[in-house]
This record gives structure tokens, sequence and C-alpha cells, in this order.
């Protein structure tokens, strides 16, 4: 089987410190947390931002001068996050991915709308459309959020219709309250249901992290981890950080035969382009790029 894909999540727009003291705010936190989880194993960086009083933000500024931060001590495939918060609107969800110079490898693109603990996380079609076309425009690979069985039936429409060109990466987001359960017969279900020549992670919420997780790696999947989804090492045991939760996972998959991938060999199992060390230096509404 390949080795193992580890993207870590280390923030969401939802998770606060008092959910657990070490979840990290700001630019520099958040960074911080994201090098620590590359050195324990992690290839993929899914990045949500957030002010320094945690509130959450889609500000290009701070994404650059997180990203940077990261870059700057480790290589890394940079996923930022186009769902921010689901008080966000989609032209806020969509700054950074607009705006970064260069554009970030990957970001996420959720694949229809979803009940979202007592909220809507509102993905209409044509929101979908605009998203995707941007996302093909600046050269930056989705990640395909699937949280309910619909979802990826509107993936494979998309994928038919050419909207969504070549493998696409799959993210079964599994458990988060108001959607699909995190439970082994989902994660199965869906992954029965996906077309060949793909590739998928999990990240289920709370305790179905580890479950999911393990699941995957026997089923030649990949994992995701990080406060985003989860902030327990174990049940009634706060993780004391997200590079905590990506060396577990780096270590039951090395135990399985399947050692984490290094960020050259994710960017190859993902068929992104090989990249040099890159960085992330500006900001701008014009994009020079496109
Ligand atoms: N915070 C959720 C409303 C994504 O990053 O693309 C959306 C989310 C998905 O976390
Ligand atoms: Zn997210």
């Amino acid at each position: 089987m390949d080795k193992l894909i580890i993207t870590c999540a280390p923030v969401g727009a939802e998770v606060m410190k008092r959910d657990n003291p070490n979840v990290p705010y700001g630019p520099e936190e958040i960074a911080m947390a994201a090098i620590e989880a590359v050195r324990a194993g992690a290839s993929v960086i899914h990045l949500h931002m957030r002010e320094d009083d945690g509130s959450p933000s889609q500000s290009p500024t701070k994404f650059a001068e997180c990203i940077r931060h990261i870059l700057d001590e480790v290589d890394c495939i940079i996923q930022i996050s186009s769902g921010g918060a689901v008080t966000a609107t989609e032209d806020e969800r969509l700054l950074p991915v607009r705006e970064l110079i260069p554009p970030p490898e990957m970001a996420s693109l959720t694949m229809g709308t979803v009940n979202f603990g007592d909220d809507v996380f509102w993905n209409s079609p044509k929101l979908i459309r605009t998203f995707a076309a941007e996302f093909k425009k600046r050269g930056i690979k989705p990640e395909l959020e699937i949280f309910e069985s619909g979802h990826l039936t509107t993936a494979i429409r998309l994928i038919r219709e050419g909207v969504l060109e070549g493998p696409q990466h799959f993210d079964f987001v599994l458990g988060v309250p108001g959607a699909m359960a995190g439970t082994p017969q989902n994660l199965m279900h869906l992954v029965q249901a996906l077309p060949p020549g793909h590739t998928w992670t999990v990240a289920g919420i709370g305790a179905a992290e580890l479950t999911l997780g393990i699941m995957a790696i026997a089923l030649g999947g990949h994992v995701r981890v990080g406060f985003e989804d989860n902030v327990y090492y174990r049940k009634g045991e706060l993780a004391r950080s997200n590079a905590q939760l990506v060396e577990r996972m780096a270590r039951i998959g090395k135990e399985a035969g399947r050692p984490a991938a290094t960020p050259a060999e994710a960017r190859e199992l993902l068929g992104m382009p090989a990249r040099e060390w890159r960085r992330v230096t500006a900001v701008s509404g014009a994009d020079p790029v496109a």
C-alpha cells in the first residue's frame, strides 16, 4: 500500500481555548502548531486563520503571515480553508484563494450544504462552481470535503461535467453534529461509492478521529487529525498538542506498514507537481499569476 498522507488541521473555525488551552490562535501560534505537526509526520496542513482573540478570520494578510512562518521552517503542502466559518460570506471565503501570492498548493472545497451543529454551512451548486472556477484559474488543487453521502454524488457529477478535472482528493468528514455520523459503516459506504482513480482521506470528529483513522490506514486511504476535529488524546484526557495526535497516527501507520509520506511523496501520491520549497511573500487584490 502507499505511504500514509497525514493531514493536520490545527485549529478550524469553531474550537476555542476553553475547549483545550493548547488550541492555537493568531498566525504565529497556528504556525508553531503546524511546524510541530509537520515535524511529527504531517505532510499536509489544512489551515484556518484566527484573530489573536480566537475569532475566525479569512484575512489573506494573516494567512500570508502564518504560511510564511511555516514555510520558513518546514516544507509541507499548505491547504487553506475555503470553508471558513458558517458566518463567513462567499466573498470572504474566497479572499485567500484569490489573493495569496503565489497561490496555495491546495484548498478545501465543500461539495454541498450541510447542517453544522445548530447552524447551516451553505454551499449551493452555484457557489461550488464559482469556487471550482477560481481554483482552476489559480492552479489550486481542491480537497473535496464530503460531509454527507449526497456530497459525493455531487462531486461525481462535477467530475463527469469536467468542472473538476483529473484525479481528485476526497476528505470524508464524519461525525459533525447534524451531518453523517462517524461510524465504520458510513466510511465503508463512502469508500465503496468512490469511483476508482481518486485518493481519499478521513477526518473523524471527536473519538471517531482515531477509530476511522485506523480504518483508513487498513483500507489504503489517508488520515486527517488535529484540533479542528478533536481536542482529546483519549477519553477524558486533552491532547497536549496537534503534534501529539499526528505522532500517534504516524506510529500506527508505521506499525501497519504505511509510514508517513514526506511532503514530496504526498505531492506525487496526490498527482500534484513536484515543488521547490516555496514561500508566500505577498498578498494582493490583483492576481499577477492568473
Ligand atoms: N468550519 C466549517 C464551517 C473547510 O475547512 O473547508 C467549514 C470547514 C470546512 O471547516
Ligand atoms: Zn476546515
